[in-house]
């Protein structure tokens, strides 16, 4: 494992719906290239899923695939610590914690929650509302400076870093502050990914309609199709105006991202030729992009008991640096020593 002397990044996914692009350029591929500078934590956050319903038998099965997924990607668990929030209490524990410096006025600002009741009118449950808590506490806990997501988790970081700070006035000293106050860590393209066919909304892996979304496990015809039936425009010219044009430019956004090539050089080789060609170099790049992963996911999957002790090693191990947060904050709350 990678030594503690490096600096932490954490993250993590909810093991709801489908693994998409938008997760995948906004958050995973990001995260593959972090683990020479940085010691990384990267969870399933199967306790914020549960905010939502889910079918038992499916979270179950969808958290071995998810992870075999984050390996897929590239995230080798030997230079990453890969868990499950659910095997590390310390997460629940410190998130009743800061539930206590954390205000109503706050949680009813977060626009995750406004969407998300608004989607879930029957279940507007006390879980959904301080999801932004645990999230804090899972960030909090491990010390982690950065924090790598797409830009839809902005608002979540200034409140865990709001909190963070709220926290350490209070109890640390700036010497020994209690939290390490983390920085979000956006890419530069890539960070919002829209639904191909809605694209002022979000590519969202919960998404009811199959044609919104390219999932990661999608077969190339299909990939395919789903970007050349991209919405986009009549007015048939190739340029970056997310508002004017957002289908052409979230198209743009996505080869821009899976090729490394620049808006301008996109504009300069498909702009004046309508969007078939684009579309079609578009679709060939994610088909590429995503062809490697494809290729990896089902040895890692089909091998569970080597999936089980991954999350038992990583558990292991994220038990180790979240307890010892867990006990400072303990310390200097007055709660007597376990
Ligand atoms: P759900 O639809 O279940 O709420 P989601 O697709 O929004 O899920 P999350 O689990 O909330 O996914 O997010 C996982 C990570 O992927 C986060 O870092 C988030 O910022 C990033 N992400 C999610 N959707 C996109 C997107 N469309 N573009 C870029 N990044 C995204
Ligand atoms: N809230 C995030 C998922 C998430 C997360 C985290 C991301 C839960 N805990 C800690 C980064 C760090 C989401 O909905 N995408």
């Amino acid at each position: 494992m990678a030594t503690e002397s490096k600096p932490v990044v954490l993250s993590g996914i909810q093991p709801s719906g489908r693994l998409t692009l938008g997760n995948y350029l906004g958050a995973l591929k990001n995260w593959v290239k972090l683990n020479e500078q940085f010691t990384c934590y990267y969870m399933l956050v199967d306790m914020h899923a549960i905010t939502v319903r889910q079918d038992p038998a499916v979270l179950r099965d969808r958290c071995y695939e998810f992870l075999a997924l984050y390996i897929a990607c590239g995230l080798d668990p030997a230079s990453n610590v890969l868990f499950v929030q659910s095997h590390v209490p310390a997460h629940a524990r410190l998130a009743w914690v800061l539930n206590c410096y954390t205000q109503m006025g706050e949680l009813s600002r977060m626009t995750q929650f406004k969407d998300k009741s608004q989607k879930n009118t029957d279940n507007i449950n006390a879980g959904l509302f301080s999801y932004p808590v645990l999230m804090a506490a899972d960030i909090l806990l491990y010390q982690a400076g950065a924090v790598p997501v797409g830009e839809d988790q902005k608002q979540h970081l200034e409140l865990t870093r709001d909190v963070a700070m709220r926290f350490n006035n209070l109890y640390g000293s700036p010497e020994r502050p209690v939290f390490t106050v983390p920085e979000p860590m956006i890419p530069p393209v890539g960070a919002r990914i829209m639904s191909l066919q809605e694209p002022t909304k979000k590519m969202s892996k919960s998404d009811a309609a199959e044609t919104n979304a390219v999932y990661l496990l999608d077969d190339p015809d299909v990939i395919t199709r789903k970007i050349k039936r991209a919405v986009t425009d009549m007015d048939n010219s190739v340029r970056y105006a997310p508002t004017e044009k957002p289908g052409v430019s979230n198209l743009m956004s996505i080869l821009a991202a899976t090729t490394g090539q620049s808006f301008d050089s996109i504009v300069t080789q498909y702009d004046g030729q309508g969007y078939g060609k684009f579309k079609a170099a578009c679709a060939e790049a994610v088909v590429e992009c995503l062809r490697p992963v494809q290729a990896r996911y089902h040895e890692v999957r089909d091998d569970l008991d080597g999936l089980r002790r991954i999350l038992r090693d990583g558990a292991e191990q994220a038990s180790l640096r979240a307890d010892a947060t867990l006990k400072h904050v303990h310390e200097v709350l007055g709660f007597i020593p376990e």
